[in-house]
């Protein structure tokens, strides 16, 4: 589809970036927004999935039905070619959070065997818990020792030597049977990756629908696996998120103090950068160099780490990445890997910016590269800070624009928060739901994509969403969104339907409650398991939905392939590349519903994406013998 050359306020809902998106214009620098411009119309075989290059003999390019090319060279036709680029593009996404789970399953083990200092077990009740969960033996013996044997554990299911993944004790029995039938129980994580490319090399499975359920198996031993283990392990090392104030917007940068990002996935870096900025040692060197103070701030997923545990500002998301150095005022941003665009290196370069790596697997030329390990955190982190505060100097003040001021916010929603405002049980949201009160539960998660009007969807299918007395959980980038909105204020609860406002009255949270980064979507995986587990039934009865409206990512489509697959209806705002088979596309929007339980819909309005989701939470409230 051609992109029309958009204004400033059709490429984003909110000021901070329209002032930002006018700097770049004045001084001449190129943005996200510009480079979709000169990339459009984009190729139409890639558009629909029908471009394949996995071998020489190609590339190959099929025409939609009909057309004059109906099979690649070695004769796959157009459904095998879509599934086998949709598999890759899961694999990559489900790769991507299970690789962060791994490095976090990395510094346990450090931990546990003592070859760090830098690191170590904050919260040793939620280790012992997931261990006694996981078969574990706990009495009677030292945490450390516990925490080698729960390693082991999950070291197992990154391999193949199982039947099956740690987490599946969590899923519903009547889960698990769906799985069993369709012979997509996940077994090791790095197995199903694996398999998918193996499988989608040529003359492998050439079959497309067969395809289509291996991507269920690979995206659910992420969801279940892979991303369960980051969210498990993060909160082990650094604690569980508990409800905190925090603030939101390019406002929280400070105009007299050494202001640094943190940027990415992985709390590992971030956590020692924030141990650095508290040093009164390097507040007062930064001070020496005439500034205030130094601000510490996060952008994406490292933000919402951050925000989620330690109440660090955040300074915006996936499109607000640029127009954050774009205010000049920026001594360095620090980042660890996933959803970083190599851009920041190029208008980094503009200023004073100084982009420092930090992970062997994520360099990025032009930056500069700090390798950050196991035993070696504390040391880079000062060693990362003092070269940010050195900076000070170099900043041009001239050129500093911070828009707009920050915007209030509560973060810090873990399933042990939620569970602990109910009073340590989930009856009372069980009793909501029954009583209609809360009607259904969806997910808000994912990411931007410079395609729609920046967090226009996600603002205004959360919106949608609380009137009809749905409680929103939100991840990824959609909380910044929803942050800025104000829906993450327990005031918000004015804009709710009766119910919901009543409910949150009651427990003084917000209708939107914060539950962590794109990985944490496990942590929803696990309050659905819980309420059905409760109930009795399958995820794929309860009254609850997710959705991704502005998502780009491969990580966001392994997402939303795991919550399908794990029962969940789910809508995204822009279809992925499958338009191009007819047998692919209905097995994702229509025949899923029956082999899975859910289905995924395609609506980029989002009231409307509204109406769907509440049908489907009409429907399931029925089928529990729920009022609608
Ligand atoms: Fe073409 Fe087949 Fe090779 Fe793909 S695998 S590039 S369709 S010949
Ligand atoms: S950072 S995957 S843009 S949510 Fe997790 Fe944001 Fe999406 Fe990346």
């Amino acid at each position: 589809m051609a992109q029309k050359k958009r204004t400033i306020e059709e490429k984003s809902m909110w000021d901070d970036a329209r002032q930002m998106l006018r700097k770049a214009e004045r001084e001449n620098i190129e943005t996200v927004w510009d480079r979709l411009e000169y990339q459009t119309p984009h190729c139409t075989f890639c558009e629909l999935g029908l471009t394949c290059k996995n071998c020489i003999m190609g590339p190959c390019r099929i025409s939609p039905k009909g057309g004059k090319r109906p099979l690649g060279v070695c004769g796959a036709d157009g459904d095998v070619i879509v599934a086998r680029n949709f598999g890759r593009f899961v694999a990559g996404g489900a790769a991507a959070h299970s690789d962060h789970g791994r490095d976090c399953l990395e510094a346990l083990h450090a931990v546990a065997e003592g070859e760090t200092e830098d690191y170590e077990i904050k919260d040793e009740a939620k280790l012992l818990r997931i261990a006694a969960e996981l078969g574990v033996t706990v009495e009677g013996r030292t945490v450390l020792d516990v925490a080698k044997d729960l390693v082991t554990v999950f070291f197992d299911d990154f391999s193949s030597r199982k039947e099956g993944i740690a987490f599946l004790c969590r899923v519903p029995e009547k889960r698990k049977e769906v799985w069993e039938n369709l012979g997509i129980i996940p077994r090791g994580v790095d197995r199903e990756v694996v398999e998918m490319m193996h499988r989608t090399h040529m003359g492998c499975d050439n079959d497309a629908p067969n395809t289509m359920l291996h991507c269920a198996r690979t995206c659910l031993a992420d969801g279940w696996g892979g991303s369960m283990i980051a969210t498990e392990i993060s909160d082990i090392l650094f604690g569980t998120p508990m409800p905190m104030k925090s603030k939101v917007n390019l406002g929280v940068l400070k105009d007299d103090q050494v202001n640094i990002l943190v940027h990415g996935h992985n709390p590992i870096v971030s956590e020692k950068i924030l141990e650095a900025v508290n040093d009164p040692e390097m507040v007062a060197l930064a001070k020496e160099k005439g500034a205030a103070g130094i601000n510490l701030v996060g952008l994406c997923c490292t933000g919402n780490e951050l925000m989620m545990r330690k109440g660090i500002p955040m300074a915006g998301n996936h499109l607000m990445t640029e127009l954050a150095i774009i205010t000049g005022a920026v001594e360095m941003i620090i980042v660890d890997y996933q959803c970083i665009m190599p851009s920041l290196v190029t208008i980094g370069k503009c200023y004073h910016t100084k982009m420092i790596t930090t992970a062997d697997k994520a360099k990025f030329t032009g930056a500069e590269h700090i390798r950050f390990a196991m035993d070696n955190g504390r040391e880079q982190a000062w060693k990362v800070v003092k070269m940010a505060i050195e900076r000070y100097d170099l900043r041009d003040q001239r050129r500093v624009d911070i828009p707009g001021e920050p915007v209030d916010l509560i973060s810090g929603f873990s399933n042990e928060a939620i569970i602990g405002a109910l009073g340590g049980t989930p009856t009372p949201l069980i009793d909501a739901i029954k009583a209609g009160k809360i009607r259904g539960v969806v997910g808000i998660v994912g990411c931007n994509n410079p395609k729609m009007q920046h967090d226009h969807c996600n603002v205004t299918l959360a919106r949608e969403l609380i009137k009809k007395d749905i409680l929103v959980l939100a991840t990824g980038c959609v909380t910044t969104a929803l942050g800025k909105a104000e829906l993450l204020l327990p005031e918000s609860k004015e804009q709710a339907g009766d119910g919901l406002k009543e409910i949150c009255g009651a427990l003084g949270i917000p209708p939107v409650l914060h539950m962590g980064s794109c990985v944490d979507n496990a942590r929803i995986l696990e309050l659905c398991a819980l309420l059905a587990n409760e109930l009795g039934v399958d995820i794929a009865d309860l009254p609850v939905g997710a959705s991704s409206p502005e998502w780009y990512s491969e990580k966001a489509a392994a997402i939303g392939t795991y919550a399908v697959a794990s029962g969940i209806y789910t809508h995204l705002g822009l279809p992925p590349n499958i338009l191009g088979s007819e047998v692919v596309t209905d097995l994702a929007l229509k025949e899923f519903d029956d082999l899975l339980g859910a289905c995924f819909v395609v609506e980029p309005d989002p009231v409307k994406a509204a109406e769907l989701l509440d049908e489907r939470i009409k429907l399931r409230r029925r089928g529990l013998g729920l009022s609608e």
